[in-house]
């Protein structure tokens, strides 16, 4: 039989990043409507960046801390900016997820304070960047795509390094440590189309030990 499928659906596309196909698909129900709660006491945003540009992506979260950018610059905040209020919890949902994923690519007791939630909709981009806001960089960051599927853009350590494209599917779990966790990334603009569970928007979900 031909094996359409690689080794315990994990692939590794580039060093240190470990694709977990399909690993959330058995929590994507209560991972949904987890995001739907959030959104409903700190609602999606699109916030703005020192450079004064509204991001195109709109943006949430939950946890200890949460990333928030303004004029003043990026940086994890206890408070949601909009309401004054603390960010809701993490759902046991994500952290355990995001412990297990962690766990399974090889980092052991991943303890993320901080759940950025990322929602995109057609011709929504997140522009090339590198993740530098955390205090140790030897933490993984564990990413969980859900809904339409994008194509991520996977640099390397320096800006000009070409980056090469990964399809990012609704379901699929991606833990990136290693030489990966600063290599610069971005999504190109969502393309349109219709997801069973979320419609015309895709989710992200990122996972960072921040503090
Ligand atoms: C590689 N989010 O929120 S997830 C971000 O799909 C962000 O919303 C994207 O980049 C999204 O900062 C990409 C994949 C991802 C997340 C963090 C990384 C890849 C990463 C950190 C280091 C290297
Ligand atoms: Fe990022």
């Amino acid at each position: 039989m031909l094996d359409l499928f690689p080794p315990e659906g994990r692939q590794e596309i580039g060093e240190g990043a470990v694709l977990l196909h399909g690993r959330a698909l058995a929590h994507q129900h209560a991972l949904l409507a987890a995001i739907e709660t959030i959104a409903a006491r700190s609602p999606f945003r699109r916030m703005v960046t020192p450079g004064g540009f509204q991001m195109s992506v709109a943006m949430t979260n939950c946890g200890r801390v949460g990333w928030v950018t303004d004029r003043s610059g990026y940086r994890y905040d206890p408070n949601d900016p909009e309401t004054g209020t603390p960010w809701p919890d993490m759902p046991e949902v994500f952290a355990t997820l995001a412990r297990e994923a962690a766990r399974e690519a090889g980092f052991d007791g991943f303890a993320p304070e901080a759940c950025l939630v990322n929602r995109y909709e057609p011709g929504t981009r997140l522009s090339l960047h590198q993740d530098k806001d955390e205090r140790n960089y030897a933490h993984p960051v564990v990413s969980v795509s859900l809904g339409l599927p994008a194509t991520f853009q996977f640099g390397g350590l320096k800006r000009s390094d070409r980056p090469t494209k990964v399809p990012l599917q609704h379901g699929d779990v991606v833990v990136w440590g290693g030489p990966s966790r600063l290599a610069f990334h971005g999504v190109a603009a969502l393309k349109d189309g219709e997801h069973p569970l979320t419609g015309r928007r895709r989710y992200n979900l990122t996972f960072r030990k921040a503090l």
